[in-house]
């Protein structure tokens, strides 16, 4: 075993006026962040992505295992088999799978079995939970908290891409198992997690008109006031 190290913590404490500040930039930034469904087929630099990646890889995770694999594709023909992949999943899911109840939910996005975004946008971003490594002798390293890990990881990453100034699609086609063939990933060692789609939104892009929850609702302090 090797003895844990520790170094000293990089800090610098604030002011609570700037804390303030600082908290409600933050959050005025992030609540002008969209999800879209129309993607203009404009480039977007690989040194984009590549250092949305880098913040994504700053999250926390369980026993500092970093268990996440992102695979970001612009190839047009790797792009063009996720769509037909998804589709075919999707189509599934629409005209026989989704109970009416989760229909009924997605009716306000407007969501159906069409997914041209996955061809048309310049980045598919396909997230997967890294579930064990595999040691040099063979065996299987487990890693633990997995999907916590991962979920925040790409929560970073998607606040990335909106502070780089491009819009994602957050899309979860079910079952994905089709996203570890396509790209060749490990079945016995990761799992697709999901698939960001990233890129500049289309010039007449629409999005749902949907509010957020008032901090009563998706907070509670106590005591309740101080
Ligand atoms: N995966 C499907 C359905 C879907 C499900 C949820 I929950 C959404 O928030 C949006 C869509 C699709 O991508 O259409």
């Amino acid at each position: 075993m090797t003895e844990p190290r520790f170094v000293p913590l990089s800090y610098e404490a604030l002011p609570a006026d700037v804390m303030r500040t600082r908290a409600a930039e933050f959050e005025a930034n992030l609540q002008r962040r969209r999800t879209v469904r129309q993607f203009s087929d404009q480039p977007v630099p690989r040194s984009v992505i590549e250092r949305c990646l880098l913040a994504a890889g700053t999250a926390p995770s369980g026993a500092h295992q970093q268990p996440w694999h992102f695979v970001a594709i612009s190839a047009p023909s790797i792009k063009q088999r996720i769509r037909a992949a998804a589709e075919a999943e999707e189509r599934h899911f629409y005209q026989h799978r989704a109970p009416q109840e989760w229909l009924d939910a997605l009716r306000p996005l407007g969501t159906d079995e069409h997914k041209p975004y996955l061809e048309i946008a310049p980045w598919l971003i396909a997230v997967f939970i890294r579930r064990f490594t595999r040691l040099p002798d063979g065996r299987k390293l487990k890693h633990y908290y997995t999907d916590e890990s991962v979920g925040i990881a790409t929560g970073f990453l998607i606040a990335a891409v909106h502070a780089a100034g491009l819009v994602s699609l957050t899309h979860t086609p079910s079952p994905m198992r089709f996203l570890t063939d396509i790209l060749g990933r490990p079945k016995d060692l990761e799992r697709p997690f999901l698939l960001l789609v990233v890129g500049y939104p289309a010039s007449d892009a629409r999005v749902p008109d949907i509010t957020r929850k008032q901090l009563a609702e998706i907070a509670t302090f106590l005591p309740p006031s101080s």
